[in-house]
């Protein structure tokens, strides 16, 4: 980029308010990076639109100087998808953050992209309606970076992802045109929607301006149950018993080293005597005695063909949100072991056999590194976390989590699953997007990426060159 950080914000200041520009080190620091923490942050200036028209004046200028945009939510993003490390301005949507209308018989909310996710479960709770898009960042979190990452979380299973509950975006493309797409409307064949590709580019396509977002009914008097496992398959048995019976919202599962990390990370009370080498996690809605006794039927059933050993069940809502604490907490729990993470799915049929696989690949290495399992078995989302030893050096791990990753993704690719459920490609994997994606599906993803983009300014280098 051959203009100076003096240039840009000069030019920029005609078409937003200098005070909605910033430049000081913290504010770099700060805005520029994310949860991933891949590397040091190095933005030009940080720009704070409050409208749409603002928004096409900076793709505008960005198109006309030729400098890179990154859009920018809460940035609790994993893979490195709102890092700006090479100068880009960072568009954030801090200032974008109203809900602008709300229809009841439609059940759909207008809001900016900025809306905290918690603000508009919150909204919709107000309503007597439900977000069902749930996971840990939700606190910090935008609605529009959600869309951009098509943010999945734990309630995937029974809802969805993020995908399935936009029924209409505005997006401002990287030529600075303004897209209308969908409208809110439920039943729309008028050929290719736009909608879906924007939805989960991770802003390569252009800036996500505004959405319509759908609601629904909320669940009712949800259960959770945990449960200890003496091996990696009942999990997957444990899942096909409720599955049968139960209408679940959420099962999940995590390994006996992240039930350890959470406990002592966050001085949590063991509920059973021991650890178990598996723990699952299943929610479910009990409005009625049916409900229960299908989820007592189900545990006993499980205990009698010794797929798990030990559980036990919430009794009102503040354990059931306890219980959850044990999986909610392990990210939080596990992050001074500057953890590799991976972010895995295949098909939900699939999953005993590749869980089998994982487990022997892990096996096969350093047994000092150890591998913590969790994640959203009920939509077949696998989350792998590897831990450095603390005597080993920063770089040397991550040379091996290297390589530990390619045989995951090549365990991945021979499933014919993902290799980013929920996460995203960002710069974290996009050496390894060909291990999910076709090469004539990687030259279609370029074709689009040119049709919106062909200035390459939208977040270049994230997720697919041009
Ligand atoms: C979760 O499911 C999040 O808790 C984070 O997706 C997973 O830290 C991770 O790898
Ligand atoms: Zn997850």
């Amino acid at each position: 980029m051959s203009w100076t950080t003096k240039e840009i914000v000069d030019q920029l200041a005609k078409v937003v308010e200098p005070s909605r520009i910033k430049i000081g080190a913290d504010d770099l620091q700060f805005y520029g990076n994310d949860w991933s923490n891949l590397s040091k942050p190095n933005p030009c200036a940080i720009v704070f639109p409050t409208s749409i028209k603002e928004v096409q004046a900076i793709v505008g200028l960005a198109n006309k100087l030729n400098f890179p945009l990154v859009p920018s939510g809460g940035r609790t993003g994993l893979s490195g998808g709102a890092l700006a490390k090479d100068r880009e301005l960072v568009v954030s949507f801090d200032l974008m953050n109203k809900i602008l209308g709300f229809n009841k018989s439609d059940a759909l909310v207008s809001c900016q992209p900025g809306v905290v996710t918690q603000v508009l479960k919150d909204f919709a709770e107000s309503k007597g309606l439900f977000y069902p898009v749930d996971f840990a960042s939700v606190g910090s979190s935008q609605v529009g970076g959600n869309a951009a990452t098509n943010a999945g979380g734990v309630n995937v299973l029974r809802y969805g992802m993020t995908r399935d509950w936009i029924e209409g975006i505005k997006v401002v493309t990287g030529m600075g045109e303004l897209l209308e797409l969908n409208r809110g409307l439920k039943k729309n064949a008028t050929g290719f929607d736009f909608r879906h590709l924007f939805i989960g580019s991770e802003g390569t396509l252009g800036l996500i301006v505004e959405l319509v977002v759908e609601l629904t009914n909320p669940p009712k008097d949800l259960n959770v149950m945990l449960m200890g496992l003496k091996s990696i398959e009942h999990t997957t048995q444990v899942l096909a018993v409720f599955k049968e019976k139960l209408d679940l919202t959420a099962f999940e599962f995590f390994s006996d080293i992240a039930m350890k990390k959470v406990l002592e990370g966050k001085k949590l009370r063991n509920p059973f005597d021991h650890i178990f080498p598996f723990y699952v996690l299943a929610e479910f809605e009990s409005y009625s005695e049916v409900q229960l006794n299908a989820a007592s039927e189900s545990f006993e059933r499980c205990i009698d063909f010794g797929y798990a050993v030990e559980g036990v069940v919430s009794q009102n809502q503040r354990q059931a949100r306890e219980l959850w604490e044990f999986r909610e907490g392990i990210t939080e729990s596990i992050a001074s072991y500057e953890p590799f993470k991976s972010d895995v799915s295949c098909r939900i049929s699939q999953t005993p056999a590749f869980l089998c696989n994982l487990e022997e690949i892990l096996n096969g290495f350093d047994p000092k590194i150890e591998a913590v399992l969790f994640g959203h078995l009920g939509d077949g989302n696998i989350h792998i976390n590897l831990l450095k030893p603390t005597k080993m050096d920063s770089e040397e791990f991550r040379e091996v989590c290297k390589i530990i990753s390619e045989s995951i993704f090549n365990l991945v690719k021979s499933f014919g699953g993902s290799i980013s459920a929920e996460h995203g490609i960002g710069l974290t994997k996009k050496p390894y997007l060909n291990y999910s994606r076709s090469e004539v599906e990687l030259d279609y993803m370029r074709g689009v990426k040119r049709l919106f983009d062909p200035n390459n300014i939208m977040n270049p280098g994230k997720l697919i060159d041009i």
